[in-house]
């Protein structure tokens, strides 16, 4: 057990959620602390029936904590984390700084948990519209092995943060009175419009959330075979990422067994039946821990791929789920130091 427990960034909106999570999953632990910025420090929170106040996150805080779940940006990421590191505690970091650093494990417990038990301080979580694909992925991959990926996202407001939602609310409101809205966000407006661009220009015409897809899918995967093509796509949306997933894999996979594989997956909910217009949709899956697959058909354009619409809380799994279930995991295999 993790005796001394922390959020990092606890008054963000993913760390609202890890706190609930913490509490409805009954995370064992004796104290609790919850820790952000100058700014937020002395705001109260109500966790277990009790008021805590919010400590200003500074490198001393970290002397009597044992393990700290973080939702930060990356840049505070990048400092707070070798804090923690030098006092000995661990730390399930969900931000996209120490993802890729070849010393931090990348986990997605129902994919790699494994990866998790190795871990020298620091595991990350991944980026959301990477959690929900490596999730629908595994199953497949381990059955037929995945050679190639193609996926293109539809991804909600609140992956921008809570000025995201605002953006959506604000901007749809205008929109429909005619008045003009300062997108505080997205850098065009997101009422009744998709951007096919979420992060920054980064490698051959691929944005930098997309190539996230590409390289977090190989280092969770422990395979930089797997050929991965993304286009991410910011759509007016509130909550859950939703993907048009199709996989080729080198041993064919019929409709029948990929849904039977879905279905026998942990994490993976399947709601497939277009004849009777049952598929997973971003408003049935708000709030839910489950990654939702529906549309399983066989590729028309290839002999071996598979095609899937596949939908998922980026919030929960996508962020303060998965984050929680590392830290359950290291509790449960006893993987605390
Ligand atoms: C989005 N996926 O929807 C991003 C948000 O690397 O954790 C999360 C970015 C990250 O805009």
């Amino acid at each position: 057990m993790f005796e001394t427990i922390a959020i990092v960034g606890a008054t963000g909106a993913v760390g609202g959620i890890i706190r609930k999570l913490l509490e409805e999953r009954k995370f064992p632990h004796q104290r609790i602390k919850f820790l952000a910025s100058k700014r937020s420090a002395g705001t109260k929170l109500t966790f277990g029936g009790a008021e805590h106040t919010v400590e200003e996150l500074t490198p001393e805080v970290f002397a009597d904590i044992d393990l700290a779940i973080g939702s930060t940006p990356d840049d505070i990421a990048k400092e707070f984390v070798p804090w923690a590191k030098q006092h000995g505690c661990v730390v399930v970091d969900e931000s996209g700084y120490w993802r890729m650093d070849p010393n931090v494990p990348l986990v997605v417990p129902e994919v790699n948990p494994d990866a998790a038990l190795a871990h020298k301080g620091v595991i990350a979580s991944p980026n959301c519209s990477t959690t929900q694909m490596v999730l629908a992925m595994k199953p497949l991959h381990d059955a037929g092995r995945i050679r190639r990926v193609v996926v293109s996202t539809y991804q909600a407001t609140s992956g921008a943060g809570v000025a995201g939602q605002r953006d959506l609310e604000s901007g749809t409101r205008a929109a429909l009175d005619g008045a003009k809205h300062d997108y505080e966000a997205f850098a065009h407006p997101i009422a009744f419009n998709c951007i096919p661009q979420i992060g920054s220009a980064k490698h051959m015409g691929y944005t930098s959330e997309e190539m996230k897809m590409v390289h977090e899918t190989h280092k969770i995967f422990g395979d930089e075979s797997i050929r991965v093509c993304p286009t991410c796509v910011r759509v007016p949306v509130s909550n859950c990422h939703s993907e048009s997933i199709l996989v080729e894999t080198e041993h064919k996979i019929s409709v029948d067994e990929a849904r039977a594989l879905f279905a026998g997956t942990p994490g993976v909910k399947v709601v497939d039946d277009l004849g009777a217009g049952q598929y997973p949709m971003p408003l049935d899956c708000d709030g839910d821990d489950h990654t939702f697959i529906g549309r399983i058909r066989e590729d028309l354009s290839s002999d071996h791929g598979l095609a899937f619409w596949c939908v998922s809380d980026n919030l929960r799994k996508g962020a303060a789920t998965n984050a929680v279930q590392i830290a359950e995991l290291l509790v449960e295999r006893g993987a605390t130091v």
